[in-house]
């Protein structure tokens, strides 16, 4: 028979190794990446020109994904405005932003008529701070693999649109 102290120290040992063996079971990382971001308005300079950026989406178990993107050494002139960034469907060629054309949409993947929310593409806004930023989407769909890319825009993301301005940045997302 354990003592009631016994007990407690067997539970929280099982509550332990659940905690410690969920995250490794749920979640499964699609792609993890990083680099120096691309320039998409060299004709002029602008903050996130020298800037890196690091991107990670990861599947969990219900069929759902977390996404997350860091921006560093981002230019002073920057600090604390917010950006508009998301998973475009198309690649990330320096100079060239249409080339990444629209917003990954799962509602376009799957074939429905498109909705435009933060349900159904990965929109990663971030404000700078300190020369960084980290923007972060969890979104009930897990994106089909391809030549992405990540772009970030002049202007926050309009929740309506999804519209965020010129594209100025962009970092390749391909697996
Ligand atoms: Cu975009």
């Amino acid at each position: 028979m354990l003592t009631s102290s016994q007990a407690r120290i067997a539970a929280t040992a099982t509550a332990i190794v659940l905690l410690t063996a969920t995250p490794a079971l749920a979640l499964g990382a699609i792609i993890r990446t990083d680099g120096l971001l691309s320039d998409l308005a060299p004709s002029s300079s602008g903050p996130f020109d020298g800037a890196r950026a690091r991107v990670q989406i990861a599947e969990s178990a219900n069929g759902a994904s977390h996404a997350v993107l860091t921006v560093k050494g981002i230019g002073a002139a920057a600090e604390g405005q917010t950006f508009g960034a998301h998973l475009h469907d198309g690649p990330c060629v320096a100079g060239d932003g249409a080339a990444a054309l629209g917003h990954y949409n799962s509602h376009v993947q799957g074939g429905l008529s498109p909705e435009v929310s933060d349900r159904t593409e990965i929109w990663l806004d971030f404000t700078v701070a300190d020369g960084a930023g980290t923007g972060t989407a969890t979104v009930p769909f897990v994106p089909v693999s391809g030549s992405h890319s990540v772009v970030v825009h002049a202007a926050p993301t309009n929740p309506q649109t999804g519209a965020a301005g010129a594209r100025l940045a962009c970092l390749t997302v391909s697996w």
